[in-house]
C-alpha cells in the first residue's frame, strides 16, 4: 500500500510524552503506512523516504487532527427501547423502583431475547454509525441483555457483525451478571453459577469474550457474587472491568482492583478505600455522565480525589436505553466538564488515550505516535477545547481508521 502523507495540519497528540497541553504540534504533518502511523511531528522534520509509486499526499487546510474517539464502555445491542420507563421516571417513579418493579433492565431483556440475530445487528450498526459520524472508531460493547447461555451469545454476534459492518474496532465484553432474570427470581445462586459454568465459558469457546463486568449493586449482584464471576474470568484467562458503586458503595471498586481490573465503571458513590485500591492496582476509572445525567443523579463521582491519587480517568457514554440513551461522544465530551467538571483536555484524553488503556488497547490506539494505529478524526476548529466546548458539535470532517478514510 502507498503511504499516505497528511499535510498542513495541527495536532491534538494526546501523547504524554510531548510536552504541553495535548501534547499539541503547530505546522504538523502525519504519515500513514499499512494503517499504522508510520511518523508524525513538525512538517519541517518530516521524514519521508521516497517510494513507488510515491505517496498520496492530502492537504487539511490547517485542520486539528487528534486520535479517533474511543468509546469504552456501550451497551449498543438491545431489542426495543424504554421510552415508557422515561416518561414514568418524569413522573416521579425512580430508576431503582422501575427496576424493583420488575421493569428497567429486565423489560430490555424481553425484548432482546424476542429479537433476531439480524435484527440486533441493524439495530446496533445504527447506534455504532452514530458513534462513528460522532468520531468513534473504537468501540466496547457489552452483552447483557440476554441474562441466557443462547441471547448472550447471540448479542455478542450482533455486537461482532455491527463493528464489523461498520468498519470499527471492537471489543466484547461478557455482562451475564447484569440482573437477575425472572425465571431465576427466588435462585440466585443457581443464575450465578449458570453464567460462571455455561454462559461464560460457551461464549468464550466461540471466541466472543474479551472481558468480563458485572453490575455490582444492591439492584444487581453482591460482592460475593461478583467475585465469583471474576474467579471464574481468571481461570479462562479474561481481564476485568467492573459497573462499581453507580447507587450505592458496595465496595465493588476495591474487589475489581484486587481481581488487576483493566477499570471501575460510574463511581459516583466511590468511597476513599476504593480510590485508594484502584490507584494501588492501576485500574482506570471510566465515568458515564450521561446515566449521571439520565436518571438525574445528584452524587457526583470523586474526581478531584481520583486526580490527587494519580487513578487514570476515562469517560464513555455508556450508550443503553434505560440509564444513558446517549449517542453524541461530543456532548459525553461536554457533560464531562459541565457535570464533572474536566477540564477539556482531560476529557479528551479520557475518549481517547485512557479510554483506549481502560479497553486493554492503550498500546495500539488513542493516541497519535508511531506505531500506532492511524485512527485520526479531523475537525475543524481553532482549539482542541472546543471539540468539548460545543454543546452538540456534530463530530469531525473526517474520520480515518486504520488509515482509510471512512464515508460518514
Ligand atoms: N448500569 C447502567 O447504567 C446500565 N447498566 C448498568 O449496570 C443501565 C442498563 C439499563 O438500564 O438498561
Ligand atoms: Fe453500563
Amino acid at each position: 500500500m502507498t503511504d499516505l502523507i497528511l499535510q498542513n495540519c495541527r495536532l491534538a497528540t494526546m501523547d504524554p510524552d510531548r510536552p504541553g497541553a495535548y501534547g499539541a504540534v503547530e505546522d504538523a504533518a502525519l504519515v500513514i503506512r499499512d494503517g499504522k502511523i508510520a511518523w508524525a511531528g513538525p512538517a519541517a522534520d518530516m521524514v519521508h523516504h521516497a517510494q513507488t509509486p510515491p505517496a498520496t499526499m492530502s492537504d487539511l487546510g490547517g485542520r486539528l487532527v487528534t486520535p479517533a474517539l474511543v468509546d469504552c464502555h456501550t451497551h449498543s445491542v438491545f431489542g426495543g427501547d424504554r421510552t415508557g420507563e422515561f416518561e414514568q421516571r418524569l413522573n416521579g417513579v425512580s430508576y431503582e423502583e422501575i427496576a424493583k418493579a420488575g421493569g428497567g433492565i429486565r423489560s430490555t431483556v424481553k425484548a432482546t431475547r424476542a429479537a433476531s440475530l439480524e435484527e440486533l445487528t441493524q439495530g446496533a450498526v445504527r447506534r455504532l454509525k452514530t458513534l462513528r459520524k460522532g468520531g468513534v472508531a473504537t468501540v466496547e460493547i457489552k452483552s447483557g441483555y440476554g441474562l441466557d447461555v443462547e441471547t448472550e451469545i447471540r448479542m455478542l454476534r450482533a455486537a461482532t457483525a455491527a463493528a464489523e459492518t461498520c468498519g470499527m474496532r471492537v471489543r466484547r465484553t461478557h455482562l451475564g451478571l447484569h440482573a437477575l432474570p425472572p425465571e431465576y427470581a427466588d435462585r440466585r445462586a443457581d443464575y450465578v453459577r449458570l453464567i460462571c459454568e455455561e454462559a461464560l465459558p460457551a461464549a468464550h469457546a466461540e471466541g466472543l469474550v474479551d472481558a468480563v463486568d458485572a453490575f455490582c449493586e444492591t439492584i444487581g449482584f453482591t460482592p460475593e457474587e461478583t467475585r465469583q464471576v471474576f474467579e471464574k474470568a481468571k481461570e479462562l484467562g479474561l481481564p476485568i472491568r467492573l459497573h462499581a458503586e453507580q447507587l450505592s458503595d458496595q465496595g465493588g471498586a476495591r474487589l475489581a482492583a484486587e481481581f488487576g481490573a483493566l477499570s471501575a465503571d460510574h463511581l459516583e458513590f466511590l468511597d476513599d478505600s476504593g480510590i485508594a485500591a484502584m490507584a494501588a492496582s492501576g485500574a482506570v476509572a471510566v465515568l458515564l455522565p450521561g446515566a449521571f445525567y439520565f436518571i438525574r443523579e445528584t452524587k457526583r463521582p470523586p474526581v478531584q480525589a481520583l486526580r490527587d491519587a494519580g487513578v487514570p480517568i476515562a469517560i464513555a457514554t455508556d450508550l443503553n436505553p434505560g440509564s444513558s440513551p446517549l449517542l453524541s461522544p461530543t456532548l459525553t465530551l461536554n457533560m464531562a466538564c459541565t457535570l464533572f467538571a474536566l477540564t477539556p483536555e482531560e476529557a479528551l484524553a479520557g475518549m481517547t488515550r485512557e479510554a483506549a488503556r481502560a479497553m486493554g488497547v492503550g498500546a495500539e490506539t488513542g493516541m497519535i505516535r508511531e506505531g500506532y494505529a492511524a485512527d485520526l478524526a479531523v475537525w475543524d476548529v481553532a482549539r482542541p477545547a472546543e471539540i468539548a466546548y460545543w454543546i452538540g458539535l456534530p463530530g469531525p470532517e473526517r474520520l480515518f481508521i486504520a488509515g482509510r478514510e471512512v464515508a460518514q
